[in-house]
């Protein structure tokens, strides 16, 4: 089995349609489609990348932004590691909403997880509502890193937020392999990957 350095859970959250899902799919598969379904609860995808030389492997947990999903949403902020708050920057109200979302994760992890601020659909610039110095400043307020504004739909960005939020946890000391992974803590509505890749700890990177 091929080794990894590091394993981090990275939970997605944001209002609906601020282009959560888009932003996974693009990261896990490169690809930007417009046909898949709504998220129902929490979705799943892996992929492990490089940083200062170490295999850093990224369990990222994709949740949906509705209310009536909001319990089950909260109860996968467990032992997160890094979180990224998403809005859509054609959307004022979606910065308000991450907000909500993010003292949910402040309530149930304390300061412990790192907090990336990424506004997406950066393609959609002249329908702009929220600046980049809004952005800044909510960064301040809230103790978080970033902001990164991504489009999952021209690819800008996409990587580079998963990097940033991947440094910040290397550069932070983050916990081992071992350490980090329970899979007592997942609660799985959606199916991870096949057991053979699943078991293998950075054999599966798309
Ligand atoms: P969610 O998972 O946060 O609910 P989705 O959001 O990923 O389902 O995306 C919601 C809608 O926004 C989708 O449009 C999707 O195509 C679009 N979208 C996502 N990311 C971007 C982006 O970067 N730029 C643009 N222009 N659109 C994006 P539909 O029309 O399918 O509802
Ligand atoms: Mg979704």
């Amino acid at each position: 089995m091929e080794e990894c350095d590091y394993l981090y859970k990275i939970i997605l959250i944001g209002d609906i349609n601020v282009g959560k899902t888009s932003i996974v799919k693009r990261f896990r598969d490169g690809t930007f489609d417009t046909t898949y379904r709504t998220t129902i609860g929490v979705d799943f995808a892996i992929r492990t990348v490089e940083i200062d030389n170490k295999q850093v492997k990224l369990q990222i947990w994709d949740t949906s932004g509705q209310e009536r999903f909001r319990s089950i949403t909260t109860s996968y902020f467990r032992n997160a590691h890094g979180i990224m708050v998403v809005y859509d920057i054609t959307n004022k109200e979606s910065l308000e909403v991450a907000e909500r979302w993010l003292l949910d994760v402040k309530r149930v992890c304390g300061d412990t997880p790192i907090n990336l601020l990424v506004g997406n659909k950066s393609d959609l610039d002249s329908k702009r509502q929220v600046t980049i110095e809004e952005a800044q400043s909510f960064v301040s307020k809230h103790g978080m890193v970033g902001p990164v504004e991504t489009s999952a739909k021209t690819s800008s960005n996409i990587t580079q937020a998963f990097y940033n939020l991947a440094q910040e946890l290397v550069q932070g000391n983050g916990a081992s392999f071992s350490n980090s992974y329970n899979q007592e803590d997942s609660i799985l509505l959606h199916r991870p990957p096949p057991p053979t890749t699943w078991l293998s700890c950075c054999g599966y990177t798309t």
